[in-house]
């Protein structure tokens, strides 16, 4: 059977990649491919650019008003909604993830819409009360231009929205390159958005590798921004990257949260917290409380009710509702997460659940890539099961005595994108909350996120906030103008 074919999206239209060259896109959960995505090179990428850069000088973009813009944004969200199911279900064929989460995750993805298209018609600029005579200063939020938005393959559709939302409200224009296991939602996201009236090009996406189109997207002389999201390696390259051309970036990189449980925590929540933490999503999100740190007095106990709640977790289909651990993702995801376990038990660690590929149990049909939910208990955090992302369904558990050991395990990691505190202590929750270096800080819950609370990184987490009030100021740039309303011109060779 010939497997449909995917192209890319350039001004509007479906763009045939100029080599002829297409790749597979496979479902992990049958291994099967079950399409042809097309594999984009400079050629395709130069179009999207200018197509992008067309589109934020034309009239249809730049000549409507921020009320207009911020309605187009709502319609955007309204079909969206309409549509989640759809985008859920591709999502799901392409990522392995549970229909049960992305059915979620999608019907939420309007909001982002709804809020950034309010926050577009009140990006203000100021008056400056100046220190010179007879002159008038006031400043504009005026957009960057072109944005490349770089997606990854674990929630592709929403960490786009995280970047489209204040992007697009801002007055920019994009071109997505998203990652190379996931592009057909974002085709289908894109003719979704201009189905809502968005103006052709504003919006363009080019498929392929990411060592081809998307770092000539980060060379390109005619991008203004770089909008990443992916492992913290990748990042750092893409920095590197952008800088020479001055390029602007907003980075949500890699992490290895600390998920911290106290002797006082409410201990049923908190093995729901710890599980949900790292087995959601088979453990393959950037928040993922992979390293959990459990206070003596409570250790074994704790631990024996994680193993066994853990131990229940049923896998098989995503599709299958009652599915609660899905495969991983790709071919090098599995064998990454498969080399860390061997490196854990190399380096001392014991294995106190999974710990093996679980491919050949029947619930996991002809997918290769399931791998038994595994906990790993002595593991030292200088370890580098401990400090390195595995981004996979393994959680390592670490011992601790006292509340400053905690803070100083949990900050002693290059990371530093999130944790949870499991505490009935008010004083204890806000002492070690503050001491915590990480952009976010969950306390009795884990992997709330929301369009209005900023993400992002410390450290080698990233660079930015994404969503809230202040993502919208990473896609804007500051004009500063000023009036002379002297009548004499004053002496052209002295500095006012
Ligand atoms: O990510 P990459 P991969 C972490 C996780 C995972 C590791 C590798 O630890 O095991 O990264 O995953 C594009 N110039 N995260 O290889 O390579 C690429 O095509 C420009 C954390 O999938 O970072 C894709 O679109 N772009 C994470 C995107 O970057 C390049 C999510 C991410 O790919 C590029 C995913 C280049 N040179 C993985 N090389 C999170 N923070 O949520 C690749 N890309």
């Amino acid at each position: 059977m010939e497997l449909k074919k995917f192209d890319a999206h350039i001004d509007g239209k479906k763009v045939s990649p100029s080599n002829g060259e297409y790749f597979e896109t496979i479902n992990p959960f049958t291994s099967q491919a079950w399409g042809r995505v097309a594999r984009c090179s400079q050629q395709e990428v130069d179009l999207a650019v200018a197509a992008a850069s067309k589109a934020f000088e034309g009239a249809e973009w730049s000549g409507i008003t921020s009320s207009q813009r911020g309605g187009l944004l709502r319609s955007i969200g309204d079909i969206l909604g309409d549509h989640a199911d759809e985008l859920a279900q591709l999502e799901v064929r392409d990522n392995g993830k549970l229909i049960s989460e992305m059915a979620i995750q999608c019907a939420y993805i309007p909001q982002w819409y709804y809020y950034f298209g309010g926050l577009a018609d009140k990006i203000e600029g100021s008056v400056i009360p100046t220190d010179k005579a007879d002159t008038f200063n006031f400043t504009t939020l005026e957009p960057l231009g072109v944005v490349a938005a770089i997606t990854p393959w674990n929630s592709p559709l929403l960490l786009l929205s995280f970047k489209l939302g204040p992007a697009l409200a801002a007055g920019n224009t994009v071109v997505i390159k998203p990652s190379e296991y996931t592009s057909t939602s974002t085709l289908r996201f894109v003719e979704l958005c201009e189905l809502a009236g968005l103006p052709k090009g504003v919006l363009n996406v080019v498929t392929g590798y990411g060592g081809e189109v998307g770092n000539a997207l980060v060379e390109h002389p005619r991008v203004a921004k770089v909008a990443f999201t992916g492992g913290s390696e990748t990042g750092a390259q893409v920095y590197a990257k952008a800088a020479k051309t001055l390029k602007r970036c907003t980075l949500e990189l890699g992490g290895k949260s600390p998920n911290i449980v106290f002797d006082d925590a409410d201990l049923e929540d908190a093995v729901k917290g710890a599980v949900s933490g790292i087995f959601a999503a088979t453990g393959q999100t950037c928040m993922a409380g992979s390293r959990l740190l459990v206070q003596d007095a409570i250790y074994d106990e704790f631990v024996e009710s994680l193993v066994d709640f853990a131990g229940q977790a049923k896998m098989g289909d995503p599709m299958d509702k009652n599915t609660q651990v899905g495969p991983v993702t790709t071919p090098p995801q599995y064998k990454k997460v498969l080399d860390y376990i061997e490196i854990a038990k190399g380096e001392g660690a014991e294995v106190l659940l999974g710990g093996v590929p679980a491919s050949d149990k029947p619930e996991c049909g002809e997918s290769k890539y399931f791998i038994e939910p595994t906990v790993l208990g002595k593991v030292e955090n200088s370890m580098r099961i401990a400090q390195e992302e595995v981004f996979g369904p393994v959680l390592v558990i670490i011992r601790f005595a006292s509340d400053q050991e905690a803070i100083d395990i949990a900050n002693d990691i290059s990371f530093g994108l999130a944790a949870g505190i499991w505490t009935r202590s008010i004083k204890r929750a806000m002492k070690v909350s503050k001491a915590i270096r990480a952009g976010t800080v969950w306390v009795n819950t884990y992997r709330a996120i929301s369009y209005m609370s900023p993400f992002g990184g410390y450290k080698m987490s990233g660079l930015g906030r994404e969503n809230g009030m202040e993502a919208i100021r990473e896609y804007l740039q500051t004009k500063s103008v000023w009036i002379s309303t002297a009548d004499e011109t004053p002496n052209p060779f002295v500095m006012r």
